[in-house]
């Protein structure tokens, strides 16, 4: 592997580990990955000499300095995680967000044909084929502009997430709004490229398709990027329907229901990144697991026939049956 997708896969790899981190955690995986690149000395040939900076930075940012005389300060942005999964909204202000939360998720967010009806973070909870998923409906970012307090905030919210879906109205200008995002993303440091939307599971809602340009704009949309494009309308309940698929499917899970030996598999099932092995899943079901593992039993797609025994690093499927044996 030459340096330059050995550095790009290296970042890949820590964008991964980092997605899902605030605060103290997040500083701690990015002090360590600096020791790392350090450790394995992989700074000689220059190549991570910018990245190293880049993660300085990082880290200073993270860290809050609490103002003189105060401590810790209430932040209208923190939203503890719950669920399988986080995904944010992210667009510019008035383009439907949080109309889009109401219509499929257990809450009421304010909305209005005003900028910034939406002032803080605010979580809501779909749930889809098993699979809880938490919404973050954020503020808008406000005509186009970036130097603006809240949009640190925004980007700051949308890394703790799994999945970004950005929010594009088909009644304002296309270019200008994809490009704004696409850039926001890129200053932040949360894409390196275009191109990384696969890595950081990137979607797009293309919302009021129910008004006049939304079609010719639809097209100008499907013509600047490779990112599958979902057109709704909120008035149109099929479409609604469907934004719940796509936004289970961005999020990109897998449903496994664990089974002790002769008895029948639980219920609710443990939700992991799809392409999981058997190893990551014992992983989040108890240490132990991994630490006696002996063999494991699959019922499902992704084993050949029903019980067959597989070693840690199977790869599931959606709705395998799992049986772990361990040595004691
Ligand atoms: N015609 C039409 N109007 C819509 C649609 N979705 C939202 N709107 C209207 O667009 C306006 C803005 O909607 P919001 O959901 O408040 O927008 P937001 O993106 O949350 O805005 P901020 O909170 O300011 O960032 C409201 O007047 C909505 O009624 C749609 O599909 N069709
Ligand atoms: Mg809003």
């Amino acid at each position: 592997m030459n340096w330059n997708t050995k550095f790009k896969w290296y970042k890949f790899s820590v964008v991964r580990k980092i997605r899902n981190l605030e605060g103290d955690e997040l500083v701690k995986v990015l002090e360590d990955t600096i020791q790392d690149i350090y450790d394995k000395k992989l700074d000689k040939n220059g190549f991570f000499k910018l990245y190293i900076n880049q993660l300085n930075q990082f880290i200073s940012d993270t860290k809050v300095k609490p103002k003189k005389g105060s401590t810790r300060q209430f932040d209208p942005f923190f939203i503890p995680r719950s669920g399988d999964g986080r995904i944010v909204l992210f667009g510019l202000s008035n383009v439907g967000k949080s109309t889009l939360m109401n219509a499929i998720t257990n809450t009421d967010v304010k909305t209005g044909s005003y900028l910034h009806t939406t002032r803080e973070a605010l979580a809501g909870t779909l749930e889809f084929q098993g699979v809880k998923i938490q919404l973050i409906d954020l503020p808008g970012f406000l005509d186009f502009k970036e130097d603006w307090n809240i949009s640190k905030q925004i980007v700051r919210v949308a890394r703790t997430s799994d999945s970004i879906l950005l929010v594009i109205d088909l009644s304002m200008d296309i270019e200008r709004q994809y490009n704004f995002l696409m850039d926001q993303l890129i200053k932040s440091k949360l894409l390196e490229t275009e191109e990384d939307s696969e890595i950081y599971n990137l979607g797009i809602i293309a919302t009021k398709g129910d008004l006049p340009t939304s079609k010719q704009n639809y097209s100008i949309l499907e013509s600047q990027t490779r990112i599958p494009i979902l057109p709704i309308s909120s008035n149109n309940p099929e479409s609604l329907d469907k934004l719940k698929k796509y936004i289970y499917d961005l999020l990109d899970v897998i449903r496994i229901y664990t089974k002790p030996p002769r008895k029948e598999p639980a219920k609710i099932p443990f939700i992991i990144s799809n392409g999981s092995t058997i190893n990551e899943l014992a992983e989040k079901i108890h240490n132990d697991l991994v630490r006696h593992f002996r063999y494991a039993k699959i019922w499902g797609s992704s084993v050949e026939f029903p019980g067959q025994r597989v070693g840690p690093d199977h790869q599931l499927n959606d709705e395998d049956i799992v049986e772990i044996t361990t040595a004691r």
